[in-house]
């Protein structure tokens, strides 16, 4: 069943993810530049790229009723902020974007190909709220909304992964009935045989976490990090969303994201009622995101 708490808890866990997995981020030198950025002026987690994408394209979906392409780019281009956090090429673009470029003529720019970092994926449990219940209207509008900045099909093909287990989550089905549907949309066999690996590793007790970082990844790029979120959602779901973030926070790598896409996806299973308040009042904007969660509710429901 979709509800409001289900809505709340994903676009919280996203948040939350991302605050309180940046400062586990990189090397020393990215975590002591964090130690100096990642709060507030009233102490609270400041949130990435991540969130601020998300916070994005959501505004932007309830201002046009749709995915807008050129207002969406304007809007991201408008919040860029380099002390978010942003990844090298998405940086670039929305510096250019910002200065009055197209967005068509610049996102294969840095890449001929286009990017495929996780940068799509890691706002795509968004468009699961926009798009609850019809699977193709889902899947047209994250490519539509990873082409702005994630050209590249295995950046698009990770947002979708991201997007639909998202979807999966709302409607409640089986992890087993998720893991069969991903493999049976996955394009590429980079992404096929690694579904395949995490819907073994799901069902294996004893599975190491150097195994699903060798398996499955903890990088930037889309196929390095999407399936490892869906992993950890699937495999802490009867679990607590704390014990869940402190296995993401000891994986390392791009853990802002990892631990962002995750908790947007088990959010979506559980609803906000499961996560602890101190998580949801120490991070910036909380009150802001709930605001949205609702408009993104009210909205799926008048369609
Ligand atoms: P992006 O689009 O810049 O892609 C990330 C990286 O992936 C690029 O810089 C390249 O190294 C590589 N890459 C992407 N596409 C190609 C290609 N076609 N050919 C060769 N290499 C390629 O960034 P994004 O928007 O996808 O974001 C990715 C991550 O960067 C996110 O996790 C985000 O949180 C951020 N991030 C920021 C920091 C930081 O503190 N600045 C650290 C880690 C990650
Ligand atoms: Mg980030
Ligand atoms: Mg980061
Ligand atoms: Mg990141």
């Amino acid at each position: 069943m979709i509800n409001l708490d289900k809505y709340k808890g994903c676009f919280l866990g996203l948040a939350i993810g991302d605050a309180l997995g940046a400062p586990y981020e990189g090397g020393p030198l990215e975590r002591l530049l964090w130690k100096a950025i990642g709060k507030t002026r009233d102490g609270k987690l400041r949130y990435t790229d991540d969130t601020q994408m998300a916070i994005d394209l959501a505004e932007s979906f309830l201002h046009n009723d749709a995915i807008n392409q050129d207002h969406l780019a304007h809007t991201f281009s408008q919040s860029y902020q380099w002390s978010r956090g942003y990844g090298p090429s998405t940086s670039h673009l929305l510096r250019l974007i910002k200065k009055g470029k197209n967005w068509r003529e610049v996102n294969k720019k840095k890449f001929k190909t286009g990017s495929f970092g996780n940068g799509a994926a890691m706002r795509a449990p968004i468009l699961a709220m926009c798009f609850p219940s019809n699977t193709q209207a889902l899947i047209d509008n994250v490519n539509k909304s990873a082409e702005i900045t994630h050209a590249h099909p295995l950046g698009i093909e990770g947002a979708k992964l991201i997007a639909l287990a998202t979807q999966a989550a709302f409607q409640g089905l089986s992890s087993e009935a998720i893991l069969k549907e991903l493999h049976h949309q996955c394009q590429s066999t980079i992404y096929k045989d690694k579904i395949t690996f995490c819907t073994e590793a799901v069902r294996q007790s004893d599975i190491k976490l150097k195994e699903i970082k060798r398996k499955l990844g903890n990088g930037i790029a889309a196929p390095q990090s999407c399936v490892t979120a869906i992993y950890f959602s699937l495999k802490f779901r009867d679990q607590t969303f704390d014990s869940m973030l402190s296995q993401i926070f000891s994986l390392g790598g791009d853990v802002d994201t990892i631990s962002s896409m995750a908790c947007a996806i088990w959010g979506a299973f559980h609803g906000i009622k499961h996560i602890n308040n101190s998580n949801i009042t120490n991070i910036e904007n909380s009150k802001k995101i709930i605001t949205l969660a609702e408009l993104l509710f009210r909205k799926s429901q008048a369609s």
